[in-house]
């Protein structure tokens, strides 16, 4: 029991030495989760990081909450507390020129920040918004044919899918860049994988021309 004690101290004034030796590295603080908020942040002495010397660092984590992590990764960095824990984390880090990035490993999409070091000062451009897919949906029972999500269509790729019902006819797509069909016999589902064009897109019977509706798709 006794030994156990002076190890424990021992051990503690090996890490505190360890500490002080690095007290004379810049300090990073990075918080994240503060109250449960999906917050995430990096600050030195001068306020938000958003570009820094190259260097060593300390770097201390305030991690607030149980649902989120603080994560650096960079070029020779990659440090991170869990999900779960909560508590204060110290890191020494050594940043070279580059991009650095902190998250939230839990969610990346929102809670992220990047800073740059050294030499490179121009964060990469970011990426372009991924563009939501379109959905159509239509069927056609007999000769009357329905197609749903047409209105707000933009020039792009597009899901089609057609439940054709009708054993005497088929449905018919057509416009700039597409013409599909189900055969008249079919009945079934049809997937279809389009690129819309701006212009006019008419729909309906396969057999019945003058039954057919449409849509028009603005560039
Ligand atoms: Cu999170």
């Amino acid at each position: 029991m006794g030994l156990k004690v002076a190890l424990a101290v021992l051990v503690v004034t090996a890490a505190g030495s360890a500490g002080a030796a690095r007290a004379d590295n810049p300090t990073l603080t990075g918080v994240v989760g503060t109250n449960d908020a999906f917050q995430i942040s990096l600050s030195d002495s001068n306020g938000p990081v958003k570009h820094l010397a190259a260097g060593t660092y300390t770097l201390l984590v305030h991690d607030r909450s149980a649902l989120h992590d603080f994560h650096l990764s960079g070029p020779g960095v990659d440090v991170a507390t869990t999900i779960e824990g909560i508590g204060d984390q110290t890191f020494t880090v050594t940043l070279t020129d580059g991009t650095y990035t902190f998250q939230c490993d839990a969610h990346f999409t929102t809670m992220k920040g990047t800073f740059t070091v050294g030499a490179v000062t121009a964060s990469p451009p970011p990426a372009p918004a991924p563009v939501p897919a379109q959905k159509v949906s239509g069927s056609l029972v007999g000769s009357k044919a329905v197609l749903h999500g047409v209105a707000g269509l933009s020039p792009g790729k597009a899901t089609v899918t057609v439940a054709d019902k009708s054993t005497t006819d088929g449905f018919v797509l057509k416009g700039p860049g597409v013409s599909k069909a189900t055969g008249v016999g079919f009945t079934g589902k049809a997937l279809w994988r389009v690129t819309l064009k701006a212009g006019k897109y008419v729909y309906g019977s396969l057999k019945h021309p003058a039954a057919r509706s449409s849509f028009r798709i603005s560039g």
